[in-house]
C-alpha cells in the first residue's frame, strides 16, 4: 500500500476520531489571540475528553508548553502543529516493525479477550504476508468457542492459506504442537496462532495463554517470535488495562489495534504508546481482508489531527 493510499484509507477510518480531536482543538485555538495559561487549561481538558488518558495529556501539554516557551511562540495557531510533532514523537519512540526470523518459520502468538478481532486480523495478516510472497500457515488453537475452528478455516479458504486444526474441545497445546511440526516440515515462513478469547474466567484465559506459550517455546527454540495482543480501539481506555494484564503474564511484544474505523477514540493509540511503551505494529480498520496496515506514526497523526 502506498503512503498516499494508506493516508486516504486511515483518514476515512478515523473520521470520527479526527472530528472528535481536531474540532475540539480548532474551536479552542480559534478563541485565543495569544498563547496564555488558560489556553493550555482548555486544551488539557479537550484532550482528556477526546479520550487521551490523563497522564499522556499532561505529558503532551508539558512538552508542547516547553517548546512554545523555547521558541517564544505567541501565535495559538502554531500549537496544533507542535502537538502533532509531540504526538508523532511519542508514537515513534515505541514504533517497531514486525520481527521476521532469518530461518523460518517465524511464529506469531495472537492473544486478546473475546471479540476484539483476533481471528479476522489473522486472516488479514495472512493475506498481507501472502502478498509479500511469504508462505503462511495458521494454527486454529481456539478450541474453546463454538464454531471458532470453522470460522478460522473459512478465512483460510478465502485467503488461500492452510489452517491446522483439531476438533472442538481439543487441547490447544496439542494443536499448537502439531502446527509447529507442520509449518517446519512444509517450509512455511510464518505460522500465526489463533487463540481463544473466552474461557471460564479471564484468569483462566491468561493462564491458558501462558501454557500455550510454554508449549511453543519447548517445541521450537526462539519461538514465539512475537506475542501480539489484539485490542479493540472502540473500547478506549479499557484497552489499556487489558494490555497491562496480558503484558504482565506473557510479555507482549507488539499490539495490533483493530476496529479503528467507527470509533471516536483513536486517541487511545497515544495512551498505549506513552504509558505502556509496547510498540503498535499493525492497525485494522474494517472487516475486509485488505483493511490492515503497518502502523506508521507520522501517517497516523496526519489522519488523526488536521
Ligand atoms: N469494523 C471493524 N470490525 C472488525 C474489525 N476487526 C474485526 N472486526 C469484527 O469484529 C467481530 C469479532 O471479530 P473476531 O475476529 O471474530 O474476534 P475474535 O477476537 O477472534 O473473537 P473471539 O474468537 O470470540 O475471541 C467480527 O464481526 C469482525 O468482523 C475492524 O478492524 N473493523
Ligand atoms: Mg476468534
Amino acid at each position: 500500500m502506498t503512503e498516499k493510499i494508506l493516508l486516504d484509507r486511515l483518514k476515512q477510518a478515523l473520521t470520527r476520531s479526527r472530528r472528535n480531536l481536531s474540532e475540539t482543538l480548532n474551536i479552542i485555538i480559534s478563541r485565543f489571540k495569544s498563547v496564555d495559561e488558560s489556553i493550555w487549561e482548555e486544551i488539557e481538558e479537550g484532550l482528556i475528553l477526546a479520550d487521551i488518558g490523563v497522564a499522556t495529556t499532561l505529558y503532551l501539554i508539558e512538552s508542547a508548553r516547553q517548546k512554545v516557551a523555547r521558541g517564544r511562540i505567541s501565535d495559538p495557531q502554531r500549537i496544533k502543529d507542535i502537538l502533532k510533532e509531540e504526538c508523532t514523537k511519542i508514537l515513534a519512540e515505541s514504533s517497531q516493525g514486525l520481527y521476521f526470523s532469518e530461518v523460518g518459520p517465524t511464529v506469531y502468538l495472537m492473544v486478546g479477550v473475546n471479540g476484539v478481532g483476533k481471528t479476522t486480523t489473522i486472516a488479514k495478516m495472512a493475506h498481507m504476508f501472502k502478498g509479500e510472497n511469504k508462505k503462511v500457515m495458521i494454527s486454529a488453537a481456539d478450541t474453546f468457542r463454538a464454531a471458532a475452528i470453522e470460522q478460522m478455516e473459512n478465512w483460510g479458504d478465502r485467503v488461500g492459506v492452510e489452517v491446522v486444526s483439531h476438533h472442538r474441545g481439543a487441547d490447544p497445546g496439542a494443536v499448537v504442537f502439531d502446527s509447529l511440526k507442520a509449518a517446519q516440515s512444509r517450509g512455511s515462513d510464518l505460522l500465526i496462532i489463533d487463540t481463544a478469547g473466552r474461557m471460564h474466567t479471564s484468569h483462566n484465559l491468561v493462564a491458558e495463554m501462558v501454557k500455550i506459550k510454554k508449549v511453543i517455546a519447548k517445541s521450537m527454540g526462539g519461538a514465539p517470535h512475537e506475542v501480539l495482543l489484539v485490542l479493540d480501539a472502540t473500547t478506549g481506555q479499557n484497552a489499556l488495562s487489558q494490555a497491562k494484564i496480558f503484558n504482565d503474564a506473557l510479555g507482549v511484544t507488539g499490539i495490533i489495534l483493530a476496529k479503528l474505523d467507527g470509533t471516536a477514540k483513536g486517541g487511545i493509540v497515544l495512551t498505549i504508546s506513552n504509558e505502556l511503551k509496547i510498540p503498535i505494529k499493525l492497525v485494522g480498520f474494517g472487516e475486509k481482508v485488505e483493511d490492515l496496515a503497518y502502523f506508521e506514526p507520522r501517517v497516523f497523526v496526519e489522519s488523526l489531527i488536521e
